[in-house]
């Protein structure tokens, strides 16, 4: 068959099973929803010029791309309400839900389709829990920061957490959820008992590892291509009530790794390890030349620090950041188990640097750091971040060719992270993409901000060469948070996973409306699904 035919067959198809389907869904639920194409899901389009400039571009501020409207559910039946009017039409309308609106890259964007501001589904009440099982039911459109002090009520809360708490519950579950305790617990994604998932066809599915697994594998992790995540059900543990905050600092990058795997090799059982592991690469020139502002090191640290750099000649030294939690009943013993962990380690001897705060104060650090960088006037500009995967194997030649190579002369306004974790936490039967066949890759962020003129160029330029240079050196990284320009690239992304996850999408979201801002499938009314 030709291909062009093929296309059509495929088309016409999956265009009839949704018809059937969507048939049968709508009679099932006429009796008590009739939601149709109820007027009042036409009158929470918003189409004013403000709603639209806001839901057209996001906190990367690199692309844009203009919606035909923005949508204000106040129920997950809204949204089911505003797909099926989608789906009913012969050309049906793209979707995407948006939360803080925080992609990098256009993924919460809608180009001349509907963007759903999760925004207004907050309702105050929209955390429940169940104390003696150790979860909490939390809306998809929740902000981390709320779900903590929520859960915190009940002296409880999740386990893994990301840098940054001001995004929602259902955009870090759609991409996987990293940061320092994901060693030890895994992703975000590896926390999460049950979903609510409004599908590309319409229906909200309930689902879980023994109830439609399949869609509930898809969505964790899964870029916003198969449903909206309006419910999470996630795991809690006792929350500590304080934290011993800790920088160690490293000239060599040799020492910093092995350090890092030693630390994240320590079950929690062993009762002697970090409850949380990240890592920062300090290029010179940041100290030496760039802002110094931090919210952790003091002046006279910095200068420290900045000592360390000139007197080694290095291009760049390295932290890890480590966190070990206490209570009330350990706060006694804490700095003893400290000193001894330390005590293991190979960081340049002085450089070890201790804070004392709350869980809250320590979880919520990043949001400091915001409210700095807004005063600064640095937060509205266009961030041409790149994360990725690193394998274990690799990960000095990644140092040496980009950290010492590409980046050497680079002054980057922002930060790089870089740190390890286990991959036996990983779930592979979710959607995002991970190195395969080592135990061990490593998160690596190049999380710069174009605050100059000709900044975002030179930004994407040595993006473009970090990215070069892992293909030209076989370095096996994949992106996270991933973006990719052309189908080859998304099926490489995918590699084996791409064939499962195509076949997701036909079923999930036939049409091809979820989240086009993504760009990994023909966007909706194409017809070569
Ligand atoms: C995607 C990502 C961003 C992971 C960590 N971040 C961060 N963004 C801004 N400031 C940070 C940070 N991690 C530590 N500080």
């Amino acid at each position: 068959m030709p291909r062009a035919c093929l296309a059509t067959f495929v088309m016409v198809t999956s265009f009839l099973s949704t018809i059937n389907h969507f048939h049968m869904v709508a009679t099932a639920g006429l009796a008590d929803d009739g939601i149709l194409l109820t007027p009042d899901i036409v009158s929470r389009i918003h189409t004013d010029h403000d709603s639209i400039a806001r839901a057209s571009s996001d906190f990367g501020h690199i692309v844009e791309a203009i919606p035909n409207g923005v949508f204000h559910p106040t129920s997950p039946a809204d949204i089911v309400a505003l797909i099926r009017l989608s789906i009913s039409q012969p050309k049906p309308f793209a979707v995407a839900p948006r939360g803080q609106g925080h992609s990098a890259r256009g993924q919460a964007l809608a180009p001349g389709g509907i963007v759903i501001d999760m925004r207004s589904m907050r309702r105050g009440d929209h955390v429940s829990m169940s104390s003696e099982q150790l979860w909490a039911d939390v809306g998809g459109e929740q902000l981390w920061i709320d779900v903590l002090h929520a859960t915190l009520e009940h002296g409880l809360a999740p386990r893994i957490w990301t840098d940054y708490l001001r995004i929602t519950v259902g955009g870090t579950l759609s991409n996987g959820g990293i940061g320092g305790q994901a060693f030890r617990h895994g992703p975000q994604i590896s926390s999460v008992h049950e979903l609510d998932v409004v599908t590309g066809m319409g229906e909200m599915i309930t689902c879980s590892p023994d109830k439609d697994s399949d869609l509930f594998f898809a969505a964790l992790g899964g870029l916003g291509q198969f449903g909206v995540i309006t419910r999470a059900r996630i795991a809690l543990e006792p929350a500590p009530k304080r934290v011993l905050w800790v920088r160690v600092a490293y000239a060599d990058v040799e020492s910093f790794t092995s350090d890092q795997e030693l630390l994240i090799s320590k079950p929690a059982s062993s009762g002697s390890g970090f409850d949380y592991v990240e890592g920062q690469v300090q290029m010179n020139r940041t100290l030496t030349e760039g802002r110094r502002s931090s919210s952790f090191f003091s002046a006279s640290e910095l200068d420290q620090l900045a000592k360390l750099v000139l007197d080694t000649g290095s291009t760049a030294i390295y932290y890890i950041e480590g966190a070990v939690y206490y209570n009330d009943d350990t706060a006694s013993s804490v700095n003893q188990k400290l000193e001894r962990l330390l005590e293991e380690l190979n960081f340049v001897p002085g450089f070890a640097f201790v804070r004392d705060v709350s869980y809250v104060e320590f979880l919520d650090r990043v949001g400091r750091e915001e409210q700095k960088l807004r005063a600064a006037g640095v937060w509205d500009v266009p961030h041409p971040w790149l994360n990725l995967f690193v394998p274990r194997s690799r990960i000095l030649d990644f140092d040496a060719g980009v950290f010492r190579g590409i980046l050497r002369d680079a002054k980057p306004a922002g930060l790089v992270l870089m740190y390890p974790m286990n991959r036996d936490r990983w779930d592979d039967r979710m959607t995002t993409a991970t190195p395969g066949g080592e135990d061990v890759f490593y998160a690596v962020g190049l999380l710069r901000s174009a605050v100059a003129a000709g900044d975002l160029e030179r930004l994407e330029r040595e993006n473009a060469a970090v990215l070069a240079f892992c293909d030209r050196e076989g370095v096996g990284c994949r992106q996270y948070l991933p973006h990719h320009a052309s189908r080859d690239g998304w099926r490489r992304h995918f590699g084996e996973k791409w064939g499962r996850l195509a076949a997701l999408k036909r079923r999930y979201d036939p049409r091809g409306i979820l989240s086009p801002g993504q760009g990994i499938f023909p966007a909706a009314g194409s017809d070569s699904l």
